[in-house]
């Protein structure tokens, strides 16, 4: 089966097993994640999952959810009231404890409130996320504002951090997060404690949120190459 048959699986099952009428939904962002928002869309217009509250991670899940016809709230609605039952969404990496890093997308920012907002948080991946040591495969994704790129840059350096600028793809320059800010990658050559590292980083003057996200148990849906799916509560 290809990677995009095993994202698609994902989001599928994650929808068929896990998401009921009336509930506060979180849509992640990603390839995999899509795939969840895509099955809700086909469900709701077949007049199933009534009643679902959907609040999304991105621009990219916010479009994606308006073309298939479903409505998007916030946090701040008084129907959602500042959480949700369950929240869908990938990830760039998996630890052996369930530390996550995510913002290889850039939403990084808004799929952590969501998250943390969150009374389950269901991940996605393919198995190909799992590390075995925190920051193993991706660096930590840093949003920060503009006026902070080189001060940020100094301090990720002196944690012990190789750090680059996110540059975008078909447009000169740096990306630019759809909340306007600017993304710095900061590889870590050794190990980490996770819940120190996120902390530390996130009171560093300048910095907005980062990607590890060590406060929240994820339950976990594993899709294989051979388009089997474990589920590990
Ligand atoms: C978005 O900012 C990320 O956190 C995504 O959840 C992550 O990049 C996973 O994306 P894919 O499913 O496309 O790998």
């Amino acid at each position: 089966v290809d990677l995009n048959e095993v994202k698609k699986l994902l989001g599928f099952q994650a929808v068929d097993r896990f998401v009921r009428a009336g509930m506060k939904l979180g849509l992640g962002t990603g390839s995999t994640a899509i795939w969840a928002a895509r099955r809700v869309g086909e469900l709701f217009s077949q007049g199933r999952l009534r009643d679902l509250k959907i609040v999304v991670t991105s621009l990219q899940t916010d479009l994606e959810c308006r073309s298939l016809g479903l409505p998007v709230l916030s946090l701040n609605d008084r129907a959602i009231d500042g959480s949700l039952d369950l929240t869908v969404d990938g990830a760039d990496e998996v630890d052996p404890e369930r530390n996550l890093i995510k913002g290889g997308g850039g939403a990084l920012l808004l799929e952590k409130l969501i998250a943390y907002a969150s009374e389950r948080l269901l991940i996605i991946v393919d198995d190909s996320k799992l590390s075995s040591r925190p920051g193993e495969k991706f660096a930590v994704p840093v949003e920060i504002v503009t006026a902070a790129v080189i001060p940020v840059t100094r301090a990720l350096e002196q944690l012990g951090a190789a750090v680059s600028i996110r540059m975008a793809v078909r447009k000169a320059g740096p990306v630019v997060t759809d909340l306007g800010n600017l993304l710095l990658d900061a590889s870590f050559p050794r190990s980490y404690d996770p819940t120190a590292l996120e902390l530390e980083i996130k009171s560093i003057p300048g910095v907005l949120e980062n990607g590890i996200f060590s406060r929240k148990r994820p339950e976990l849906l594993i899709g294989s190459p051979s388009g089997k799916i474990e589920y590990r509560p």
